[in-house]
């Protein structure tokens, strides 16, 4: 359920809640149940629309999918038993689907065609198909290769070894995908650490990886086996309100059961080195994917400088870290983050810019933003751009803000958290 009005000047936040199934995981959980061999059961699985497109492109290529509220069941004859689609694969707002799924259809021998929304259409793909061209793919698309429509003609690959100019779990893993079905052994290496749930689910579904330092192998010709995968809540949406708790006065808000992955647990230190009362208490259940329980309460905030390797264990949180700097003492700088400009938005422009209409001290740079606090957010009219963690930020905003807050492209928000309003909702002791 969307409002027609965000609640604006809250008074505090207080309970629990169990934020949705990690995306990242989710959309994996997908790819490599279609591509084993038997029966993979998913729970926990992330109904948002993002992922819903894979499963639909899966579909598209002959893999039997059920779904069951959040229980997912796979039924993967292996690689060899995806067939040639016969309509387009519609990859919607996801760029996870489309840069991964390269990986999967370049190996494979017929012929797919990818498309996206707006948003997709503008997002870089070359990053994926030029270090799988050197495996041999056939790729093309829209001005030369760089954006959508995407034509895939698949074949058989060879292992490379790549050096990855840009830190990418989504362009690590498409070559991950590759590597598997490529003849001998690839070799990957990353500039940082970026999220490594496809190596963590690799294992799972009983293949090989070995990844030593920023250096990941994998030898092709493996044949993976169906199993059962849990899916952590996902601590990009939980970001939200970690925040909402930091910055909303008299409010503690606990939340269960979110991913601890170190490789996506920026957001936690940043929120430590801005002195946030908040304390983790992690689940000893040994599943591949660490979790726990969040509890965060109102804090006193102050600036901080984020940067360098922390920034791929937290790009999707930079936009909510940008709204908790309006609300500490000091300068926050955010350096090193020029991928923000090629997400589902420009995030560097479309933070400064909504922010700004609230009435923050927010400058953009060349590779991050400059934010002056405490900053007291006034009311306005905002948008998401389509943008869904644009859009969730913004209603974390105008929790704290004095006058009334219109938010335009409400609706982009179920992309990655179709319950994000009905949690918040819950959440709101007084007003
Ligand atoms: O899937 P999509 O649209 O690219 O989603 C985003 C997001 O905010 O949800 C990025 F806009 O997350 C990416 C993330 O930024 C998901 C992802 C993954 O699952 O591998 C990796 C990151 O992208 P990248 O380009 O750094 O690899």
């Amino acid at each position: 359920m969307i409002p027609a009005n965000l609640r604006t000047n809250l008074k505090g936040l207080s309970g629990e809640i169990a934020v949705p199934g990690d995306k990242s995981i989710s959309h994996r959980s997908v790819m490599f149940g279609s591509i084993a061999k038997g029966k993979t059961v998913v729970t926990n699985f992330l109904l948002g629309e993002d992922c819903l497109s894979t499963i639909a492109c899966f579909r598209k290529l002959g893999v039997s999918i059920e779904q069951e509220g959040n229980k997912v069941t796979i039924m993967g004859k292996g690689m060899d038993g995806l067939h040639e689609p016969e309509a387009i694969l519609d990859v919607g707002n996801s760029g996870t689907t489309i840069r991964l799924m390269m990986g999967i259809l370049a190996g494979r021998p017929f012929h797919s065609v990818l498309v996206g929304d707006e948003s997709i259409a503008k997002r870089p793909m070359t990053r994926v198909i030029a270090p799988l061209s050197l495996f041999g793919a056939k790729i093309y698309g829209r001005k030369n290769g760089e954006f959508t429509p995407l034509s895939v003609i698949g074949g058989p690959l060879a292992g490379a070894a790549y050096e990855l100019p840009v830190a990418s779990a989504q362009v690590k893993s498409s070559l991950l995908f590759a590597g598997l079905q490529a003849s001998g052994e690839t070799v990957i290496i990353e500039p940082m650490k970026t999220r490594d749930h496809t190596e963590r689910m690799i294992k799972q579904f009983g293949g090989e990886v070995a990844a030593d330092g920023h250096t990941i192998r994998i030898k092709g010709g493996q044949t993976l086996t169906g199993t059962e995968i849990h899916v952590p809540g996902d601590i990009s949406s939980a970001a939200f309100f970690l925040a909402a708790g930091a910055i909303v006065p008299n409010s503690e808000i606990k939340l269960k059961n979110v991913g601890l992955n170190p490789t996506r647990t920026g957001i936690i230190e940043v929120l430590q080195q801005m002195g946030a009362n908040i304390s983790i208490e992690p689940y000893e259940n040994g599943l591949a994917e660490p979790a726990g329980d969040i509890t965060i309460r109102t804090s006193t905030l102050k600036g901080t400088v984020i940067e360098g390797a922390l920034i791929p264990r937290l790009i999707d949180e930079i936009p909510i870290i940008a709204l908790l700097a309006t609300q500490a003492e000091g300068e926050t700088v955010i350096k090193d983050a020029e991928e923000l400009k090629v997400k589902e938005t420009n995030r560097i422009d479309t933070v400064v810019k909504e922010l700004s209409k609230l009435g923050a001290d927010i400058t953009a740079t060349e590779d991050g933003m400059v934010i002056k606090g405490r900053s007291s957010l006034s009311g306005g009219t905002v948008s998401s751009h389509g943008d869904h963690r644009i859009g969730m930020m913004l209603a974390v905003a105008a929790a704290i803000s004095k006058g009334e807050v219109q938010l335009q492209q409400k609706e982009a928000i179920s992309v990655s958290y179709p319950s994000f309003f009905e949690h918040f909702e819950s959440l709101i002791s007084e007003t």
